[in-house]
């Protein structure tokens, strides 16, 4: 019997999962972007519920330790198994919480099936060096402890799969996770958090290795992020919340992991494949109506082909089609709140006051009581205030360069924030200055593909005020353990390292 065959979307769901679903917080409607429905009610968490979790999920965190990677990593192929089977009912969930298509919907599933199935392969990976050692018969070793309970608090944009990059490795590597998802998306995280928790509980381990929180940033998230049997926060969200996220772990000597905001621009030179250029940016700048971490907000295009490529660009946005996300046909779902629409409205207004020009779109949609907009172009110029700043909508602020690509790559670096970049040129020498060390200042830098829709296998994050944290592939998994270096001496004396003489007769 799995989690969705006695789902029911009416009943009072419960917010909060230490082992048992139990919680005394306030209780929240889930309102639906799609039409401004309360589509279900939320219990949330209270302060207690709180400390209740992160004491479980220490306790929980003693036992899962001692379990063999290689079976924890079983435990993740397992609820990958599950959510392949739920695929279609997560995605749905997601759509109807947060607005993105049913499309991208299940692309995020995708991420989360394979983020286990990368990280199952971990379970047999993460080891330690054998260093040489500077002293006969000794030897040098570097070892990966499970580090203990990591609190994971993501956002709505990608409500499961930020979880999953993060629970999939967190798990192997001996740390159970305590989830305090968006409170725009409960129900997927609830609905996820009981998958998991089955199969810990079918497999004989203590389900409350993956425990959840549902509530407000005020009411938990600090009692959560404050408690030193939490060593590791891994937040994904905005630049301010992280910027005092990232104080209060590190006041505690606790280990931040922060995936804060970006600014992703795509550089177009001569050089480029237009037609290449202007899908990628069509999907980097409309895909998720905006909202990606990865969204392409800046297209930094050389004069010469300036024109050629807005009206390339102004073709492809007159065919998008918004509306109902769950509806195949949509390019494009609502923004995720009512808030986010006038957010966006108000940075068009601000874009006009600093001299911007708005070239199409940006328009507020009635659709069915929903949240819709319609994806916007800009003439901007680098030095409008607001260019460096991220809005959460689908604006694109189109920008013109003059001379080489250095001055193109200049121009993408010149924001605080350090995510995503690409470069569109089919010219070895301009490639080669984008990725090179005076090249693009992003944790991601892509060449002749757009800046969202990373893969998993590689280290996601950024720099700057984007945060410096990595997640999901590559050798991400080392921030979810504690290094321990270690020497053992067989030689049968007392040697010491850098040739020190400290002789005694004992
Ligand atoms: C985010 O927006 O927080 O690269 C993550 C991408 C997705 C993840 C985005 N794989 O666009």
């Amino acid at each position: 019997m799995s989690y969705f065959d006695k789902f029911d979307q009416k009943k009072q769901h419960i917010g909060v999962f230490d082992g048992a679903w139990q919680a005394s917080g306030k209780i929240v409607p889930v309102v639906s972007p799609i039409d401004g429905e309360a589509v279900a009610e939320v219990v949330t968490a209270s302060s207690e519920d709180c400390h209740r979790v992160i004491a479980s999920a220490h306790q929980a965190f003693l036992k899962w330790r001692e379990v063999p990677a290689p079976e924890r990593a079983e435990v993740v192929r397992q609820i990958g198994v599950e959510l392949r089977a739920a695929k279609e009912n997560i995605a749905a969930l997601v759509t109807l919480e947060m607005g993105k298509t049913i499309g991208e919907s299940r692309g995020e599933v995708q991420e989360m099936i394979d983020v286990c199935d990368f990280a199952t392969g971990l379970g047999r990976q993460i080891g330690g060096l054998t260093l040489p050692s500077e002293r006969r018969a000794h030897r040098l070793i570097e070892q990966w402890h499970p580090l203990g309970p990591a609190a994971v608090v993501t956002a709505f944009n990608f409500p499961v799969a930020v979880w999953s990059w993060n629970t999939a490795l967190a798990l192997v590597c001996g740390d159970p996770v305590i989830w305090k998802p968006s409170s725009n998306a409960p129900l997927s995280a609830i609905a996820c958090t009981a998958i998991a928790a089955e199969v810990l509980t079918r497999s004989g381990y203590p389900s409350a290795v993956t425990s959840l929180v549902v509530g407000s940033g005020r009411d938990i998230g600090d009692t959560l992020i404050s408690d030193p049997r939490v060593p590791l926060v891994s937040y994904t969200g905005s630049v301010p919340t992280g910027r005092h996220v990232g104080k209060i772990v590190q006041e505690r000597f606790g280990r931040p992991l922060l995936e804060l905001g970006g600014n992703n621009a795509v550089i177009v030179t001569p050089n480029a494949d237009l037609v290449m250029a202007v899908q990628a940016v069509f999907f980097g700048a409309v895909g998720t109506s905006g909202q990606r971490c990865t969204t392409t907000r800046r297209l930094i295009v050389h004069q010469s082909v300036k024109d050629e490529i807005l009206a390339r660009l102004k073709t492809a946005y007159g065919q998008v089609s918004i509306g109902d996300p769950r509806d195949e046909a949509m390019l494009m779902g609502p923004l995720v709140d009512r808030k986010a629409v006038s957010n966006m409205q108000e940075a068009l207004t601000t874009i006009q006051d600093q001299g911007g020009r708005i070239l199409f779109g940006g328009e507020i949609l009635d659709k069915q009581g929903g949240c819709y907009v319609t994806p916007c172009v800009v003439e901007a110029t680098p030095n409008m205030r607001i260019v460096a700043e991220e809005t959460f909508a689908p604006i694109l602020y189109v920008i013109e360069y003059q001379g080489d690509v250095d001055t193109a790559i200049a121009i993408n670096n010149d924001v605080p924030q350090g995510l995503s970049s690409a470069v569109f040129s089919n010219d070895i020498m301009e490639i080669e200055r984008f990725l090179g060390a005076t090249g693009s200042d992003c944790g991601l830098a892509n060449v002749n593909t757009g800046t969202s829709g990373a893969e998993i296998g590689g280290a996601f994050g950024g720099e700057k005020e984007t945060g410096g944290g990595r997640e999901s592939g590559s050798d991400a998994w080392k921030a979810y353990m504690r290094r321990q270096t270690s020497v053992i001496n067989a030689s049968g004396n007392i040697t010491l390292a850098q040739g020190i003489r400290f002789d005694v007769d004992a």
